[in-house]
């Protein structure tokens, strides 16, 4: 509380509490207590994100993008950047690190599983919503937040770098990931040689489009907010689906992946995103769905022999515990293969003539 006063100071006059907030992996999130209202403050890791100020031009980009949207009724309020007392956007301090304040949206919670089907539905819905609302928006105007993130064969070229330098004795959980990853590595290409091929198009996406990210409304129980928009930017709407799916879908007792969410999830989505996904679209939806998990399986086990400076923990195997619950998500979806692809088609033909 007392070093962080200064910098909420920054943001607001008053400042009467500030606490921790969600479960982020990489920056770091307060909730601030004014005189009159709440508020997040955030430092953006800067380890990670090469250039914190983009993160910012972004969401101005974002923002007034919706709104200037005659005749679209927006659905989703994304939280607004506030401004410093020296009307700034964000608020350096002596470290050289990245400050910035954005509204608290009230009456909402976010969930960490789905609690029951129809939350699956309004997260589908949501992410539709979003990919349809930023469907005209340039791709290119938007900053590269995050370079690398979600290119798969960069994740597994750099595990087979970190792999050749690490000491890590492989202990039965470390020898599943090493096999599990030797065993599906050709999954990697699979939508970046589509988007190459100018199969799959580069659009506006979210990035980190998990469970926890969408703010459901307390009464309405309906879905108002997509918020942790540090990695919108230029990337494939598979993407953002499969990571959706896998963080909806996980059953965390088993590391099963629930079809039931997953179906309620897609028709959600295409009740919002039907109208522009192309048939190459629809053909690499069962490759991001399985290969999400499978990307973060990779990044969490190879931040784990790298000595965990990506991903914070609170323990030195939790990465390695991470990595073991994606691979073993992905191994449920490859069993289900079939039914998923069936629901991919049926839920295709609905759309596509
Ligand atoms: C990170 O920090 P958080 O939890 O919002 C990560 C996501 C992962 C997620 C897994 C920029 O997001 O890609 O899916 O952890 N974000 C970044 O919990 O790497
Ligand atoms: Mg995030």
């Amino acid at each position: 509380m007392n070093t962080l006063l200064p910098i909420a100071h920054q943001f607001a006059k008053t400042v009467t509490g500030i606490s921790p907030l969600g479960n982020g992996l990489i920056n770091d999130t307060f909730l601030v207590v004014t005189g009159s209202s709440r508020f997040v403050l955030q430092r953006i890791n800067g380890k990670i994100f090469p250039a914190p100020g983009h993160i910012i031009d972004n969401l101005i980009t974002l923002n007034r993008h919706l709104e200037q949207k005659p005749g679209t009724e927006v659905k989703l309020k994304l939280p607004e950047l506030l401004k410093t007392a020296t009307n700034q956007d964000f608020y350096q301090d002596g470290q050289g690190d990245y400050w910035r304040a954005l509204d608290f949206i009230e009456n909402t919670e976010s969930l960490e599983t789905v609690t029951d089907i129809s939350r699956a539905g309004q997260a589908g819905f949501a992410l539709g919503h979003f990919h349809r609302l930023v469907s005209d928006l340039d791709p290119l105007r938007l900053h590269d937040t995050l370079p690398g993130f979600h290119i798969a064969p960069g994740y597994l070229s750099r595990y087979h770098r970190v792999l050749t330098q690490s000491s890590v004795q492989p202990e039965r959980e470390s020898r599943y990931c090493a096999e599990f990853i030797a065993k599906f590595q050709h999954l990697a290409d699979d939508l970046e040689t589509a988007k190459r091929q100018g199969l799959l198009k580069l659009r506006v996406i979210h990035g980190d489009p998990k469970l926890n990210n969408f703010l459901f409304d307390i009464v309405s129980k309906k879905i108002v907010s997509i918020i942790d928009l540090d990695t919108v930017k230029p990337g494939l709407v598979h993407y953002d689906i499969g990571d959706c799916l896998r963080s909806c879908c996980h059953i965390p007792e088993s590391n099963e992946f629930d079809l039931d969410i997953c179906a309620a999830l897609l028709t959600g989505y295409f009740s919002e995103a039907g109208a522009f996904f192309s048939g190459h679209d629809y053909d690499y939806l069962y490759a991001a769905i399985q290969l999400i998990p499978f990307e973060l399986g990779l990044r969490f086990y190879t931040d784990y022999l790298e000595g965990n400076r990506y991903f914070k923990v609170t323990g030195p195997e939790q990465n390695l515990q991470r990595a073991a619950g994606q691979f073993q998500l992905c191994e449920s979806i490859m069993t289900q293969e079939s039914a998923i692809k069936a629901l991919i088609d049926r839920l295709k033909s609905q759309w596509i003539a």
